[in-house]
Order: structure tokens, then sequence, then C-alpha cells
């Protein structure tokens, strides 16, 4: 009888829970602004059983109580995800179902169920998940050494139920694979966006430091939910008065909101700021003046930010400037602001992203000449910013030669979410396969299995210092990003970032199912798309390996474009075509950029019968007729290539359209809107690019 009663009124409770969830979905208009972070009450009554009792009260220590935040994110989450009451907050274990919270300072009521040792083992920003029992009771522990360690661990315990894993056998331990994951925002002091597409910059500097805008920590918090530890604020192309006292003070109180949530502040630098800021005749890297100039930066910064990361620089390119201009090197550059920053443990990531004319005729193979030859001349805290590819963030890239090369000197990567060349948050790109493809490529460094995430964890070269960094997307539009699924490149930096051996397909699924949907035909059929579409991106504007081929807006398809202030900002610098072909000759009859790879690579890329045909045109110069692996000439696969791009893009289209009704509609209309924008683009990149290119490749004939 009491056991039928008690099943009764869990049924209720639990249609009640159902009914308030779909409630919840209809009515809300949603538009994107809680990213991945939206605790919908959970509706799939079994899992919501199995979690309300695992979690029946949460135990924290005192620290962890009022305003904290991992207080706040378990009350926001578990009241969102399960009605979970603020009662339940309790210091101690009362009953069955207790989620235990505990830092290394705070874990005397773990100590019978956690070694000290495990702890010790998270390391500096690790965790561990484990059920348990404490007092005879069932219970969750998330413990971290450290109070960033907890917060990882509880965002990861969130996740698990936003995306309906069980919960019940617990015995997670986890630990970031690099440092160093920051995002890096070129934003600019007068609220632009360099390559931004998703409104004005989020930092109010005309309001700071008196008004705060509550933005600044739901971006912590959200950089905080994927492992995100630091940001680069401004733009490197560098506003010098970011380092004015003024605009400290502003970047300070940005630090302080971030600080409770493990996100440090970093800043770009101008490298002739002891110039045009501080007065001073130079900026001569080994002028007294100069260095002293920097240390007294240095000290003030740290009087404001005591936590400060460090600098990001981009010197001697693309007009900013550097080091070479007094005849020194990068290395003397970098080492002079390594110098100011080593008394406070600050770093300095100085950018690879170089491609003076004057080092080579190929801008492929410039940052490798410059860079290699002052491997062991940088100080123990600078490390070497690496863009994925040679180029710049082309729809495809072969791995920059840098990776692995460099064996002294840490090198961290850059990647790119903001898609400044990938469709600009008007088309759907997840950026997932692609970095994966990157991130697995083997460099050969050191023998097989030397792929770019093991150079990057400091695996194949033992480096002092690990990180990847991701030119980001986030602006003041109410969804973030732009495009709604321009949200998922943020989120899959940051799970990469954190474990680069997680796939594509795996954060895509964490993804979509808190930010869409966790419907499992609807995931299904979301998931498919996102996994096609760097690929379909691809297709319809660059296949083969071709790259570059735009004008200034780097949008719109602009093959015929041979007119820029440099030759290497033109598009026929890179495609070359002329009646007798097409492609770039970057083997050894050519620039031999490929022997900067190490063997087999170099080889592979260097023979066109094995070079992957997903390069081809990177590294070879292929006449129209060249006969391609499908049986078809290169003329009629390039074809093939751009009509089956432009009929996925379309298709895009066809199937968003079926989650009508299954996605809340402000979103699903915003996102088609958006599609047919791409599928428009997709036709016109597909015939002006062929109609281009058919001038030569069909005189031929
Ligand atoms: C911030 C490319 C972009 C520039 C960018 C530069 C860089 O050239 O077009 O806008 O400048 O890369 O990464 O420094």
């Amino acid at each position: 009888m009491t056991h039928k009663t008690g099943h009764s009124m869990l049924h209720k409770m639990i249609s009640i829970f159902v009914l308030w969830g779909l409630w919840g979905s209809f009515v809300r208009a949603e538009d994107g602004y809680r990213l991945w972070l939206r605790y919908e009450p959970i509706t799939d009554s079994r899992c919501l059983e199995q979690y309300r009792k695992s979690v029946v009260q949460i135990v924290l220590p005192k620290s962890f109580q009022d305003g904290n935040v991992v207080r706040q994110e378990l009350q926001s989450g578990l009241s969102g995800l399960l009605g979970i009451e603020p009662s339940a907050f309790t210091e101690d274990i009362l009953h069955d179902g207790a989620l235990v919270i505990a830092s290394a300072d705070t874990a005397g009521l773990i100590s019978e169920v956690i070694k000290s040792s495990d702890l010790e083992s998270c390391g500096p920003e690790g965790f561990l998940i484990r059920s348990t029992k404490i007092k005879g009771y069932s219970a969750t522990v998330i413990a971290g050494k450290t109070r960033p360690g907890v917060i990882y661990g509880v965002f990861h315990f969130l996740r698990l139920m936003q995306t309906l894993q069980p919960i019940d056998a617990l015995d997670i331990m986890e630990q970031p694979a690099l440092q160093l994951r920051l995002m890096n925002h070129w934003d600019n002091l007068n609220g632009t966006i360099e390559r931004g597409y998703a409104g004005r910059s989020l930092w109010q500097w005309n309001e700071l430091p008196g008004t705060l805008s509550p933005r600044y920590t739901d971006y912590a918090r959200a950089c905080a939910s994927i492992g995100i530890n630091g940001s680069v604020i401004n733009n490197v192309n560098a506003d010098l008065r970011i380092l004015s006292s003024e605009y400290l003070r502003k970047v300070a109180a940005i630090a302080d909101l971030w600080r409770p949530f493990g996100v440090r502040m970093y800043l770009s630098v101008n490298f002739a700021s002891p110039m045009r800021l501080g007065g001073l005749p130079t900026a001569d890297p080994l002028n007294p003046d100069v260095m002293t100039w920097w240390k007294t930066k240095a000290d003030e910064i740290y009087s404001l930010i005591p936590d400060f990361g460090g600098f990001l620089v981009k010197a001697d390119s693309e007009g900013q400037p550097g080091p070479k201009t007094y005849g020194r090197t990068h290395a003397q550059g970098a080492n002079l602001l390594a110098d100011a920053l080593a008394p406070h443990k600050g770093i300095v990531m100085w950018r690879a992203f170089v491609y003076d004319a004057d080092v080579d005729p190929d801008r492929a193979k410039r940052a490798w000449l410059e860079f290699t030859r002052l491997d062991g001349q940088f100080r123990p805290n600078v490390v070497i910013q690496v863009k994925n590819g040679p180029i710049d963030f082309q729809p495809r890239e072969p791995f920059h030669p840098l990776f692995g090369a460099m064996k002294q000197t840490p090198v961290i990567a850059e990647i790119q979410a903001t898609q400044e060349y990938l469709g600009q948050a008007r088309h759907l790109v997840y950026h997932g396969p692609m970095w994966k493809e990157f991130l697995d490529s083997d460099t050969y460094a050191k023998g097989q299995g030397s792929t770019v995430a093991r150079v990057l964890a400091g695996k194949v070269h033992p480096f002092r210092m690990t990180g990847m960094v991701s030119v980001t997307n986030p602006g003041l539009d109410t969804n973030w990003c732009g495009h709604h699924f321009s949200q998922s490149n943020w989120y899959a930096f940051g799970r990469l970032a954190w474990n680069p051996e997680l796939s594509a397909e795996t954060i895509a699924e964490e993804w979509t199912r808190m930010t869409f949907t966790n419907d499992k035909k609807s995931a299904a059929v979301i998931l498919a798309m996102m996994m096609g579409s760097h690929e379909t991106f691809v297709n319809y504007t660059m296949p083969l390996g071709l790259h570059h081929l735009i004008g200034g807006d780097h949008y719109a398809p602009m093959p015929w474009n041979d007119r820029a202030p440099r030759a290497d900002w033109t598009a026929t610098y890179y495609h070359q075509a002329s009646a007798d072909g097409i492609g770039f000759d970057r083997t050894r009859r050519g620039t031999n950029a490929v022997d900067q790879y190490f063997p087999p690579v170099c080889d592979v890329f260097n023979d066109i019968s094995t070079c992957p045909e997903k390069f081809l045109l990177w590294f070879h110069r292929c006449p129209w007729d060249y006969r391609m692996k499908s049986g078809r000439t290169l003329w009629e696969e390039l074809c093939a290539r751009y009509r089956q791009g432009a009929a996925q893009a379309a298709a895009l289209q066809k199937t968003w359209q079926s989650l009508d009704g299954k996605i809340d509609s402000r979103r699903h209309q915003d996102v088609a809107d958006r599609l047919a924008i791409q599928a428009a683009d997709a036709e016109k990149w597909c015939e002006q690019i062929l109609a281009y290119f058919g001038r030569y490749a069909e005189t031929k004939d």
C-alpha cells in the first residue's frame, strides 16, 4: 500500500516535471543568450528519476556558500534541470543522495573516501567525480585540488545531466591536456571588432570601470564551463592606449569579475608603446630606457591585476612595429617583454604570423624560415603562437610546418572560431572536424605518432608551457556569436583545448543536446548537419587545396583578384590559373615548401601520386586534364566538387526545415534565414568560380 502510494506520487511528480518542461520550451522565446547553459527542465522520466535520487542534497563547505560561483552554478543548474530548492544546500551529509563538493582546503568530509594523493594528482586545474558512500550515505563527490578544478568538475557534472548521461556510478578524473586555453579577441577600443561578425565589442570602454555590464560575468561563466582559463581582450593590431593607466584601470575591473571563474586577463601590446605612449625616442629592445619602460609598465599592471597572465604580440607583421626596425630579431623583441614580466610570472605569446616578402617568394615558407633559426634563443617565459596553417585560416590548410620544428621553444596553436574565411557567421560551418584534422595531423617530428596534438601537449618535445588559443567570435549580438551555430565553435574550442583527443562528433552532440534539444532524432539530424558542414563549405569555396580565392572582404568569391597592395593578398598569386593548368607548385621543383616538413610528410606532399587530393593544388601545379583518383580530369573534378558543395548547402536548408516545430520557433527561424543566405552564396561561389576557371580550363580542348 505504502509502496503503491509512493509509486503514484512519483509518477505524479514526474508528469508535473514533464509538463513543466514542455511548457517551458513552448513559452520561452529562445534568443540564444543562454548558450549551452540553458538548464531546461529534464523531461526524460528515467533520467530524471535517477538524477533526483542521486542529488537530494548539496553539501557545500562554508567557503563555497554565499555568492560563490560554485554555489551559484549548482543552484541555477540544479533548480533548472531538476527543480531543486535552495534549502537542499547544507554543510553536512544528512541522507542518501548527497552531492558533496570539496577542494584540498575543505576536504574534511571526504577524507574517508578520497585520498589526499588523489586530490594532489588532479593537478592545478583537474577534478574528480566519484560515486561513493560517506558516513553510510550514498554520495557523489566533486573535488579538485584547487577552486578552478572544482568549478570545472561542477560544470562537467551538470553537463552529464544536460546530455542525459548516467550519474549513478561515476569514477571520473580529468585534467586539461593544455595549460593555456585562451580566447583571443580582435576587439578595438572604439568598439568595433576586426573580423567580428556578431555585433560590436563586448567591452564597454566608455562605461568602464564604473559600470560593469552583466555580460562580463556571463562571458566568464561560459568560458569556465568549457575549461577556458584566460582571455586576451584586445586586437593584436594593438591600440597603444590599452597600456595607459586610464585603460589599465578599466581592464582591471573586468579582471576582478573574471577571477572567481578562473579566467585570467591577458593583453595584446604594441611593440612601439615606449615611444608612442612613453615618449621615448626609440623602442629598440636592447635600449636600457626601453627595458626600464617595460619593467615599470609591468609593475603597474601587476599592482592593478595581481594575476595578470601576460602579453600577446604581433610584431613586424602587416605593418605592426617590431624589433626588425632596429635590426633586432624576434627573439630579442620577445625577450625584452619576457624580462619585464618574469618577476611577476607573466608570459609572452609571440606570434609567428609573419610573412616578410624579403624572406622568400613563397608566403607559406616565411614564418618557418624566420623562427626555426631562432629556436633556443627565447626566454623560458616566451611561447611562439602559430596559426594552424602556413597561410591564414583558409577553409582548409595543411598544418603549419613550425609544429614539431621548434624543439626548445614552446609552441602554442592559434585557431580561429570567428569564421573570417569560413562564411563569417552567415554560413553554418562547424569547425570541429577541421580542427581535429589539424590536431590529428602527424608531424613525424620524432617519428610516427608525433601529432600536432601531442606536440602542443609537450609530449613530443618537453615544452615548459603548452596551449591553444582561439581568435574568437562573441560580440554584443544577443546570441553572442551572430549565427546560433557559431556558438558551437566557441564551445568546440574550449572542449578541444581541454582534451584534444575528444572527437568532433562527441563535442557536437554535447553541444546540440545542451543548446537545442535532447530529442534523439532531432539531435541526430543536427549532428549530421554539423559534421558535414565543413566539407560542404570547402566544396563550394576552395576544394582540392585551392586557397585565398577571395578579395579584401574574405567572404565572396574573387578569383580574378590580381590587384592588392601586396602580391600575396591577391587570389591569382595562389591559384596561378592559366591555359596550362592551376595550382601553386610547392614541390622540390617549385618553391620547395614541402621540405619544411619532416620525412616522410615532405615526400608524401612532394609526390603527386601520394599527396592527399584535399591538398593537391596547395602543393602541386596540375594540367586541367590531370587524372584524379575518381577517374575524372582535374577540371571535371573541380566542377563536380563545386556543384556538390552548392547542392549540399541547399540540402542543409531542407534538412533544417524538417526540424520545424522540433526547435523553438525563434531560433529555428533565425537559422533558416541564414541558411537561405548560405545556399544563395554557395550557388554564387559555384557559378562564379567555374565561369572564371572555365575560361582557362576549356580553352585547352
Ligand atoms: C588582426 C589576417 C586578417 C587580419 C588579422 C591578421 C592577423 O591577415 O585578415 O585582419 O589582423 O590576419 O592574424 O594578425
